[in-house]
Order: C-alpha cells, then structure tokens, then sequence
C-alpha cells in the first residue's frame, strides 16, 4: 500500500469519517420521555415534562422555547414556599456538560399555554428549545392522559 500515504483524498475521507459522526453524537444534546399531561377537562394552561440530556462538553443554556401547537411555551419551576406549591418562570435553564436537568410534576417543566387545537391522548406535541448560542433543541412530547 505504497499509494495509502500519497493519497490526500483518502486522508480527507478518513478524517471525516472519523470526525463528524463523533461530532453529531457527542454533542447534539436530546430530549427524551418527553410527555404532556393531558387534563381531565379542557384547559387553556398544560404541563409538560421529560429529561433534557446535555452530552456535550460545553454546558447547555436554555433561553426560551415555542411550539406549533400552543400560543405560548415557557419553563416554569415549581416550589413549595410557606407550604403553598407555587410555580415561577425559569428564563434561562443551565444544564452542565455531562448533566441533565429533568422536568417533572412538583418540579421543572414547560408550561404550555393557549394549545392552538384540542390535543388527544397518544398524540405528539413538539416543542423547541432556544439556545444561548442561536441554535435550536427540539424535543418531542407525548400526550398522556393522567395515570395513563
Ligand atoms: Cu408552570
């Protein structure tokens, strides 16, 4: 294989195939179990919750979030002051390299306000999170009944 050294095509192939599928995987941060609990009653105001993954080594900045399927999305944060739960909005969501944050009844999660159509049990609610740095994660979310 004296040819292997000389060939400069070769080398740019081997450098992106070793590259970019490491660049995709390792840094593309992901959002799973996402699911919207789905009210008993029609409501103007639903919550929605899963598990933000950042695998990347720079940390994850969370600065907004919209979707198709609600007039309005923001990440609210829920805590107990003076025994009464209470929920404030979270404008900006830091998750450290290697960690995740998770969105959970009593705790983190998007409110989604204003759903532009009735929303059925099994259907899928996008949503997408703006970034500090200009990109976009998007997340898909479930739509569950309670205790469903
Ligand atoms: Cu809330």
């Amino acid at each position: 294989m004296r040819t292997f050294r000389a060939s400069p095509l070769l080398a740019v192939v081997i450098i992106a195939f070793s590259a970019w599928p490491a660049g995709a995987n390792e840094c593309q941060p992901t959002v799973t179990d996402g699911w919207v609990r789905l009210p008993p009653v029609s409501m103007p105001m639903l919550a929605g919750f899963g598990r933000i993954e950042n695998g990347c080594a720079a940390p994850l900045e969370i600065v907004g979030a919209s979707s198709p399927a609600f007039a309005d999305v923001s990440v609210h944060q829920t805590s107990i002051v003076d025994g009464v739960s209470r929920m404030r909005a979270v404008p900006e969501l830091r998750i450290a390299a290697d960690d995740s944050a998770v969105l959970e009844p009593g705790g983190l999660h998007l409110m989604l306000m204003q759903p532009r159509a009735p929303l059925q049990a099994g259907g899928t609610v996008v949503v997408e999170f703006e970034l500090k740095d200009g990109g976009v994660l998007r997340g898909e979310f479930e739509v569950r009944k309670p205790g469903g």
